[in-house]
């Protein structure tokens, strides 16, 4: 009998998501169809440069999703569901002091983390865990009442957690069972029908529009599902010229005339979508709710840790000078990536500012020369090649802005009250799971890399 392995799994899965989401909100179907169109269009004209961060067949299969949990409990639950799949909680992301809207969740990223995985299908999803125990945001009385609602209402059937844990632990699952646990995880992420009681999503919509996404709720569904596209600037002339109003920047980096570094995004606004409404009389309605959008994104290199003190500099610096100057922010950026950052790949690898991964170069001509002991040495000689690693995580200022760009109203925090500690430690406890950092998975494949080319030029370690 055929098992269908978490590989295919999380391929599947994906899908289905995607085909769903097309149905819920037809706007992402036409964002899917530029992206495409851009993508053929870039690799026309690049060629195969085009796909030095990933091939062609990854990048057009490529998504990324976001959800929003309740509580501990189902935060471990999804992470039975995204295990089965082959998709592990990477990464810590505390946007509780986001700025300029500061937002009351705690996050991870479920995804794939070896580099074959990734390269099969680097389906992530951010997964966003709501903090009813900060007093900045929830009092000891609305922290029940959330605690009570939560506790109430179950995100995945047993049957779907069932089948879970045993693909997680046979590996995949037969054809039919793999088709029975697709169902009900896609099934799970559905926006639902199920009236929403208007006094108590009001209640929370006061404190915050994404506690009443989550909390106000009996169900979880996809906030959006992010396409990636080779262009993004392209992307976001051709998605205006559709009639389909983006939200006005591009988050993350800007364009500028070195390498694609880390993770560009950009949005369409959050679409009105009939929801039913159980008003206070008892009376049941059809109102509309703005909390879904579109989103699309462009990846770049890694950055070391290095490179990312640079990179917050760098924004800091844009922030400064948009502000002192009267430019716009990308213009801004732009001016101080071209003074500050290296412009080619090379020397990003050599100042080990950006993640590369480097195999021997073929065909140099062989002159007698001893190869140089340095990284910078082997690349300037021709010895070795380099080849970026992609950028597979997430942003927590360009998080913040998604999540920002998609409020209905401000909400209310309380700044002076002390905030609980989160951190990745605790996360890991909450999920009894470990939470990847992301940096190591990154470092692990160059140094793998580097091990290899030292013995194959029979180098000490480089
Ligand atoms: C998640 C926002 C973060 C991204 O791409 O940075 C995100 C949310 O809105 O639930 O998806
Ligand atoms: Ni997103």
């Amino acid at each position: 009998m055929n098992t269908v392995n978490s590989t295919e799994l999380r391929a599947r899965f994906a899908r289905n998501l995607s085909a769903l989401y097309g149905t819920e909100v037809p706007a992402y179907r036409t964002l899917v169809d530029v992206s495409e169109r851009v993508n053929a269009d870039v690799l026309a004209e690049h060629g195969s440069t085009a796909e030095r961060l990933g091939d062609l067949n990854r990048v057009t299969a490529e998504r990324h999703g976001a959800i929003r949990l309740g509580t501990p409990e189902e935060l471990r639950q999804v992470a039975r569901v995204f295990g089965a799949v082959g998709m592990h909680p990477t990464g810590f992301y505390d946007l509780r002091d986001a700025k300029p809207s500061p937002i009351p969740v705690v996050s991870t990223a479920f995804r794939p983390i070896e580099p074959g995985e990734l390269a099969a299908n680097p389906f992530r999803v951010f997964t966003s865990l709501l903090t009813p125990e900060d007093r900045r945001f929830f009092d000891a009385d609305l922290e029940g009442r959330l605690r009570n609602f939560l506790e109430a209402r179950q995100l995945f059937p047993e049957e779907l957690l069932a089948l879970a844990d045993r693909a997680e632990a046979e590996g995949g699952l037969s054809e039919t069972l793999a088709d029975r646990f697709l169902e009900l995880a896609t099934r799970s992420f559905a926006l639902s029908d199920e009236p929403v009681d208007r006094d108590w999503y009001t209640t929370l919509e006061r404190i915050s529009a994404v506690a009443a996404d989550i909390g106000g709720v009996t169900s979880t569904h996809i906030n959006h599902l992010t396409p990636r596209v080779l262009d993004i600037d392209a992307l976001y002339r051709r998605m205006e010229g559709h009639g389909i109003a983006m939200i006005d920047q591009i988050q993350g980096p800007p364009r500028w005339s070195g390498p694609d570094v880390l993770l560009r995004q950009t949005s369409f606004r959050a679409l009105a979508e009939p929801r039913r409404f159980r008003e206070p009389d008892g009376s049941v309605g059809t109102d509309s709710l703005r909390v879904r959008f579109g989103e699309v994104e462009a990846r770049g290199v890694a950055l070391t840790p290095a490179g990312r003190d640079l990179y917050d500099a760098m924004v800091a610096e844009a922030d400064h000078r948009a502000e002192s100057t009267g430019m716009t922010r990308q213009d801004a950026a732009a001016a101080v990536w071209e003074e500050r950052l290296p412009g080619s790949e090379d020397r990003l690898a050599a100042g080990d500012l950006a993640f590369y991964t480097f195999a021997v170069a073929r065909g140099r001509p062989r002159d007698g020369t001893e190869p140089p002991r340095d990284l910078a040495g082997l690349l300037d000689g021709g010895w070795i090649t380099a080849t970026p690693v992609v950028y597979e995580d997430f942003l927590p200022r360009s998080a913040a802005g998604i999540f920002s760009s998609n409020l209905t109203s401000e909400g209310s925090v309380d700044s002076a009250r002390e905030a609980v500690a989160r951190d990745t430690e605790w996360l890991s406890g909450v999920l009894d799971r470990p939470v990847r950092d992301p940096m190591r998975l990154y470092a692990a494949q160059r140094g793998g890399s580097l091990r290899g080319v030292s013995e194959e030029l029979g180098l000490p370690d480089i």
